[in-house]
């Protein structure tokens, strides 16, 4: 979803800091001896999954049983695509940052709930993940650029997450924030609305197919999928899919992703998976399968209509909501 067409608010690439600058400064942290030492660690060690399972203090949870209700007639998407070719824009807006993303310190790691609670507070996350129901679940993703992948997650209904955070009855949404420093390099791309943001309804959030995400695979999900804590709406464009969270905010006004207030024309709020309904700058009927490059058809709510269709009844001829 590179955005092409440069505008008036948009800067040049050789605006940005180059990479040897940052890299340097990396160095310069770590000799110093601020740095993490996983991040010394990272150059030694062979795959980032590899390095992420290591240095993961989760790693005893999994695997995890298979949750046989949630069934593709597709083939899985091989570990080593779905964990090289990524969307993180917080590493770069390209598809090859998995090795940029092992820099991220996924430990220590608190999760906040604030905004339309009894109580708000901040948790540790492994706190909050050694308190779910973990279950594997092997879910279609459909990025809206038409790349789709096949993949075990592990982790808990998004249903728990919300019995746990304890919002008000009158909440009506959750906004949903991932982390933000000074360390990773797409922040440095500051025409960029940081932090990524995305929003869902409090009745969607609820559907037993919205899921948080801890693992992939079988052991804990690495960094550049977006550990340690990420969601998985499979239902709608993976943009929804928000990275790396660190906050829930309920609240009673819509919340503005971070796509929708970059291109509000082009990313909506509901995003909902729709061959008919085709991007403005390309077409939403077919999908390429990650690894194989074997195209297929696009199947409205990514194929998962008999879970989430009732959440829009009515809604369809209200043209690009749907979208
Ligand atoms: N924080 C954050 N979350 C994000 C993104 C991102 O750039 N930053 N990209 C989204 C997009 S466009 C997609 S398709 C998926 C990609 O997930 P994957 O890399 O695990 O396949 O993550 C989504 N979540
Ligand atoms: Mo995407």
């Amino acid at each position: 979803m590179l955005i092409k067409s440069r505008r008036g608010w948009e800067l040049p690439e050789s605006a940005v800091t180059p990479e040897s600058v940052y890299i340097n400064r990396r160095s310069l942290l770590a000799a110093a001896g601020a740095a993490p030492i996983a991040a010394g660690l990272g150059g030694l060690l062979g795959t980032g999954a590899a390095r992420a399972q290591m240095v993961d203090p989760t790693a005893d949870l999994y695997p995890v049983t298979r949750n046989l209700r949630y069934r593709v007639e597709r083939e899985l998407t091989g570990e080593e695509e779905a964990t090289t070719y990524n969307n993180f824009y917080e590493f770069g807006s390209h598809k090859q940052i998995w090795q940029a993303a092992q820099e991220l310190d996924i430990r220590p790691w608190t999760v906040t709930f604030d905004g339309m609670v009894e109580q708000e507070r901040t948790v540790d996350v492994d706190t909050l993940i050694r308190a779910m129901p973990l279950e594997e679940r092997v879910y279609r993703h459909r990025c809206v650029e038409a790349w789709a992948m096949t993949v075990p997650w592990s982790g808990f209904p998004m249903a728990a997450l919300v019995d746990f955070a304890r919002p008000l009855s009158s909440a009506k949404y959750v906004r949903m924030e991932t982390y933000q420093d000074e360390e990773s390099p797409g922040f440095r791309q500051f025409w960029y609305p940081w932090p990524y943001v995305e929003g869902l309804t409090m009745e969607e959030a609820a559907n037993d197919l919205a899921f948080m995400v801890t693992g992939l695979y079988g052991k804990p999900v690495p960094p550049q999928n977006g550990a340690p804590l990420r969601l998985a709406t499979p239902w709608k464009y993976g943009f929804k899919s928000i990275k790396s969270i660190v906050r829930f905010t309920f609240t009673d006004e819509r919340p503005v992703s971070f796509w929708e207030e970059l291109q509000a024309s082009e990313y909506g709020f509901w995003a909902n998976v729709n061959p008919e309904v085709p991007h403005p700058r390309w077409s939403q009927a077919t999908e390429k399968l990650l690894g194989t490059n074997e195209r297929v058809p696009t199947r409205i709510y990514n194929g998962y209509g008999e879970f989430v269709a009732s959440l829009y009844d009515g809604m369809a001829s209200t043209e690009r909501l749907f979208l």
